[in-house]
């Protein structure tokens, strides 16, 4: 009994002081896209450090996935513990999806692998995920200077017929995949299935949890370079060679908010005409009110040398007579007027940007 209760207990220890051994992600079709984790970084850093850790080409994706004004310097505290999400692109062979190419990590002085995998990248990789892709038989066996390539867990699948941007999400404490499905608006079955998990009890605070998050829809054309873009909840995207900023809030109907990044920032003449062809000069993102009609211009993809635009009309307009009722025209006057001050915002970001 003594023994057993050892044994058990020893067991325990033993899993708890060991990241999961096997964390991969399922993707069954063969694909490249973008996708997200989070990173729980072990002491305190800049966004720049990330960013040079990950070895992201930029640093308007880490601000893009965290919803950070792009006039966000590198320097940046990040505390330690707090969480930062990486977006990162990913490919799918055989079955599972890895990043594609990056992070590459330098092994320094000191280094071994279980403090590089557990560590480092905070356990987003294991000991063996790092052998694999590096070819490496013997773990105790690695040389300062050499260059390791660091697969991140990744999928590019549909979820119940939908594109969805996936996202490795590090369990806090306490939570139950009821709580998570709710929070990132999907379903528990969904997230059982997809993690292959039997029931909620088996969710381990600091383990990976693939969360198929919901994007908002677009008026992105199918012949766009950008037509899966997938902008999730309380992120922006920049796209159209970055003439354009688009944002997806799900308190706004899940749809794309579009709106031109500022000429200015890429220098003058650098970025098409964002203008939609018709009556007022509505530039992407503005609309106009007539009476009960309105009027949209909205992003919809672009291609070599053009921004390609649509012009939407909304009419709640009654269907027989003319003049709609006061409420009615109220309403449409307020909606516009929240849908302004959301422009006005995402302007401000933008200016702020170029200064
Ligand atoms: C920024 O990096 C992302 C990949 O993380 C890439 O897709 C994008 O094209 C880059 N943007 C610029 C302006 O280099
Ligand atoms: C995929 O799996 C097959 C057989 O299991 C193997 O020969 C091949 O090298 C693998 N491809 C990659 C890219 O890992
Ligand atoms: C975090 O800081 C501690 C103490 O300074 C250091 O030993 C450890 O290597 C650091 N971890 C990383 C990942 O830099
Ligand atoms: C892996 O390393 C072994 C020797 O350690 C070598 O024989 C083999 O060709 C290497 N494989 C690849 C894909 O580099
Ligand atoms: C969208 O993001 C906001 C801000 O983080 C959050 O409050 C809200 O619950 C999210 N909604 C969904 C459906 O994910
Ligand atoms: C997602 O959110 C929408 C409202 O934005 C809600 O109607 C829907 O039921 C939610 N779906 C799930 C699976 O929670
Ligand atoms: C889930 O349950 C099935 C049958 O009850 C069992 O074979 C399987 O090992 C369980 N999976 C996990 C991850 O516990
Ligand atoms: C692209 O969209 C058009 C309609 O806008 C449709 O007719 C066409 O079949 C679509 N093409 C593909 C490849 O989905
Ligand atoms: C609203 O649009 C319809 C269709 O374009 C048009 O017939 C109608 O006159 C418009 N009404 C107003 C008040 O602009
Ligand atoms: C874009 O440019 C490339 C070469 O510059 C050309 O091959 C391609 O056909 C162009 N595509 C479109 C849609 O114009
Ligand atoms: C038209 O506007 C109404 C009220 O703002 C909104 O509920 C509806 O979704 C809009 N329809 C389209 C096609 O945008
Ligand atoms: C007519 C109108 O509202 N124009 C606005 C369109 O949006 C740009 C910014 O994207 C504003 O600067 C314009 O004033």
């Amino acid at each position: 009994m003594a023994r057993t209760n050892f044994f058990s207990a020893f067991l325990l220890f033993f899993a708890m002081a060991t990241p999961p051994s096997t964390f991969s992600l399922r993707c069954a079709s063969p694909a490249s896209c973008n996708s997200l984790i989070d990173y729980v970084s072990p002491n305190a850093t800049t966004l720049s450090s990330i960013q040079t850790l990950f070895t992201l080409p930029n640093l308007s994706s880490i601000l893009a996935a965290n919803n950070l004004p792009l006039s966000t310097l590198p320097t940046y505290p990040i505390a330690s513990k707090q969480i930062i999400k990486i977006l990162f692109p990913c490919i799918c062979t055989n079955g599972t999806g890895i990043s594609n190419g990056l992070p590459s990590y330098t092994v320094i002085h000191g280094d071994g692998l279980y403090h590089i995998a557990a560590e480092v990248f905070s356990g987003l990789i294991t000991v063996s995920q790092i052998q694999t892709a590096n070819n490496i038989s013997n773990p105790d066996l690695i040389l300062e200077g050499q260059k390791l390539s660091i697969p991140l867990p990744c999928s590019c699948d549909d979820v119940d017929g939908q594109k969805v941007m996936h996202y490795g999400h590090v369990v806090p404490e306490g939570s139950s995949v009821e709580g998570i499905a709710q929070e990132f608006n999907t379903s528990q079955d969904t997230l059982l299935r997809l993690n292959n998990l039997n029931s909620s009890k088996e969710l381990m605070a600091g383990s990976i949890l693939d969360v198929p998050l919901r994007a908002c829809s677009s008026t992105i054309k199918n012949n766009s370079m950008d037509y899966n873009l997938l902008v999730p909840n309380d992120t922006y995207a920049l796209t159209a060679n970055n003439c354009v900023v688009c944002k997806c809030d799900a308190a706004l109907q899940w749809v794309l908010q579009c709106v031109p990044s500022g000429q200015l920032k890429t220098g003058a003449g650098s970025c098409p005409s964002v203008l939609c062809e018709g009556p007022g000069n509505l530039s992407i993102g503005n609309s106009t009110s007539s009476g009960c009609n309105r009027t949209t211009c909205s992003y919809a993809g672009y291609n070599n040398q053009t921004i390609l635009t649509t012009l939407a009309l909304n009419s709640t307009c009654p269907a027989v007579g003319g003049g709609g009722g006061g409420g009615e025209s109220l309403a449409v006057r307020l909606r516009g007027w929240r849908h302004m001050l959301l422009l006005f915002l995402i302007f401000t970001v933008s200016v702020a940007y170029v200064r």
